[in-house]
């Protein structure tokens, strides 16, 4: 399945979009102006992007943690601006300021994001479950990290994805590590991916540092899912060339990772990758790049200039019952 240039253009445009985000949410994070935790993107950011660009708005989908899942929801069409406020703890936040990064955005079909690695497994298999029961065209996107495949939620996710064929994608972005531990030693096969096989269910693999191979690959699991084909895994082949999350050392193991290390991953810079193929293709020229780059820019800067204007989320009895689902 080729992109045509249109999609091309947007998927470049999201990866940039994903990338300005992500740099002022660290420089945010470091200057104490963020709540809670901040886990960099920077060099694992094409997977989301690639994901969620060519979702439709009514299919579900669950981020993965990684740069807050930015990649994913701007990919989708959520607008930022009350995500950041979210984050900030403002009212206009798109949880009225009460979940940090833990936001749900029900309009897009994007429910329950939480800090428990693993958690949307089951969850999103009965998504794609009630979706086919009433014969919508509709899939769910399920995205996570390596880290969560020794979680049994995510066995137990497969497995009945396996028996009931829901349109679900186990979408995983592995990049090597789960905070300080490798994954070839928490799992013993080469990929991932080969868990999913044991439940019967289709796999690819690919190189989650290329923002069109891993578009490519979701539009062929999203096709496979809309045909009534039944569940598919995705493995995208990543890295991140920041420490998990800012204020936690970055170590392999016991060792730091040292600049050696992260320079050597740096030679596959998924902005880099991207920006060499439009060029090559003649897709986009330097002028069409630098203008998509300082739209980017503008757009994060408005939506923080938003955010910042709201007003601070107040905790009281009343808004925290407000939130709470009762039957
Ligand atoms: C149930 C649960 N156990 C442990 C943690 C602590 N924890 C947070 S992130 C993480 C590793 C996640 O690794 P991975 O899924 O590979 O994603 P990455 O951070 O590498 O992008 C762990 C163990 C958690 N959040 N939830």
């Amino acid at each position: 399945m080729s992109l045509n240039k249109s999609q091309m253009v947007t998927l470049f445009t999201n990866l940039v979009r994903t990338n300005e985000y992500d740099l002022t949410m660290y420089g945010r994070m470091m200057a104490g102006k963020l709540l809670g935790f901040y886990h960099p993107g920077e060099g694992g950011i094409a997977p989301g992007v690639g994901a969620c660009s060519f979702l439709n708005k009514d299919d579900f989908f669950s981020p993965h943690h990684r740069a807050h899942g930015m990649g994913h929801m701007l990919s989708k069409g959520i607008d930022l601006k009350t995500y950041l406020a979210e984050h900030t703890g403002k009212q206009g936040g798109c949880c009225a300021g009460r979940s940090s990064f833990h936001a749900s955005y029900p309009a897009f079909n994007q429910f329950m994001y939480s800090g428990f690695i693993g958690y949307n497994f089951t969850p999103a298999t009965g998504w794609g479950w009630a979706a086919k029961r009433a014969g919508k065209q509709q899939v769910v996107m399920m995205c996570s990290g390596d880290g969560s495949y020794g979680q049994d939620r995510a066995h137990e996710g497969m497995l009945m994805a396996s028996n009931w064929r829901p349109p679900i994608i186990f979408w995983c972005e592995n990049n090597g590590l789960a905070i300080h531990a490798r994954t070839d030693d928490m799992h013993p096969a080469e990929h991932i991916s080969s868990l999913a096989q044991g439940f019967d269910i289709p796999v690819e693999i690919v190189d989650g540092q290329d923002v069109f191979a891993c578009a490519e690959a979701a539009l062929r699991a999203i096709e496979h899912c809309r045909n009534g084909k039944g569940p598919f895994f995705v493995e995208c082949k990543t890295t991140r060339f920041r420490e998990h999350d800012i204020g936690t050392p970055d170590l392999i193991e016991d060792k730091p990772r040292t600049e050696e290390m992260i320079n050597e991953l740096k030679q596959r810079d998924p902005m880099v990758i991207a920006t060499e193929r439009v060029l090559a293709e003649g897709i986009l020229t330097q002028n069409e790049i630098d203008r998509i780059k300082d739209a980017a820019a503008n757009e994060v800067a408005d939506a923080w200039a938003w955010a910042d204007a709201q007003p601070k989320a107040e905790p009281c009895e009343e808004a925290l019952l407000a939130a709470v689902y009762a039957p």
